[in-house]
């Protein structure tokens, strides 16, 4: 059996490479790696690595993460600023005894200690959307935290290890300095070779405090499918944050347990993930909440479509 999933349509292209790969008999942690890197790579996903959009003020600070399933090793990097790809980076300080997480400026300079290439991650276009932004809510007194899309990827490969990894330029318009759950183990990603693995994407402040990843983990652990590990989760966070804390934001999930079966939640209407498996030919999926159960769909030409002129449609600026 091999596998991979993955958070959003943004994943698509890296992750048909990567299943390739996987098909082929590759080890897994290249595999999402590389998948991860394309995303940050391309420069109109504005949620991630180079174009991802800038704190308030105007740099762009990344988070990401990588843990192996095999060794529950992990390394991951917060609030790395100007460096190519911050996930080779957590990768490779998954391979370090200690310093697993590191932050600002010491990430920076660990990463350019060990090689890995200067690259100004802010781009016109990312500026472009900021002063977008700004015009549409702080100008109108509104709050700027909306609109969310990290890229996390799981997968298992033929061997039967499995890794996930994540990356982001986290909730726009945050403080600088401000880490989501990206890079926190436990919640925004977790991988347990024996059990399987989860990631996150949506209100980092809200997914930490359920520690999602890691209890959906658990839940798979005690029997739980991933479906039901991942909607059980999602709806009892929703829930315990509305009535003890009074609001929650987005909560988005994928998984996978090590038999290559996937599950994937969502508190929002139009969260999308990328699945193929050695059963499950490459999709797209739209997901659709019903009452405690999260449906989802194969996404059709049009619906691709439309992705591919929003993500490229040119931003408007004020005269
Ligand atoms: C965070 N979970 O930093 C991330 C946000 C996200 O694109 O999904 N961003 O809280």
């Amino acid at each position: 059996m091999w596998g991979i999933i993955a958070t959003w349509r943004m994943a698509l292209e890296g992750v048909t490479e990567s299943a390739s790969a996987l098909a082929a008999g590759k080890p897994v942690a290249s595999a999402v790696v590389d998948a991860v890197a394309a995303v940050e790579d391309f420069p109109y996903y504005k949620s991630v690595g180079y174009g991802g959009l800038p704190t308030e003020n105007g740099e762009v600070e990344l988070d990401a993460a990588y843990m192996d399933g095999d060794t529950l090793a992990f390394g991951a990097v917060g609030n790395l600023v100007d460096i190519a790809n911050p996930v080779r980076v957590a990768q490779a300080l998954s391979r370090q005894r200690y310093n697993s997480l590191l932050v600002g400026q010491g990430a920076r300079e660990w990463a350019l200690s060990q090689g890995f290439s200067d690259k100004t991650m802010l781009t016109d276009r990312a500026m472009q959307h900021y002063r977008k932004r700004c015009r549409e809510t702080l100008d109108k007194g509104l709050s700027p935290y909306n609109g969310h899309d990290t890229v996390g990827i799981i997968g298992l490969d033929k061997q039967g290890s499995m890794s996930v990894a994540t990356s982001t330029s986290g909730l726009f318009m945050k403080k600088r300095g401000r880490i989501g759950d990206s890079p926190i183990i436990g919640s925004g990603f977790y991988c347990d070779s024996e059990t399987g693995a989860a990631t996150a994407t949506g209100v980092g402040e809200d997914l930490m405090k359920g520690c999602t990843s890691y209890e959906i983990v658990r839940r798979m652990a005690l029997g739980m499918t991933p479906q039901q590990a991942a909607d059980s989760v999602v709806f009892e966070l929703e829930d315990k944050l509305m009535s003890r804390f009074g609001r929650v934001g987005d909560l988005s999930v994928v998984c996978m347990n090590n038999r290559g079966e996937f599950g994937a939640a969502t508190n929002i209407k139009t969260f999308s993930f990328v699945v193929a498996t050695a059963r499950q030919p490459l999709t797209v999926f739209r997901t659709e909440r019903l009452r405690e159960k999260t449906h989802y769909q194969a996404v059709d030409d049009d619906w691709m479509q439309a992705y591919a002129t929003r993500i490229r449609a040119p931003i408007e600026e004020q005269p």
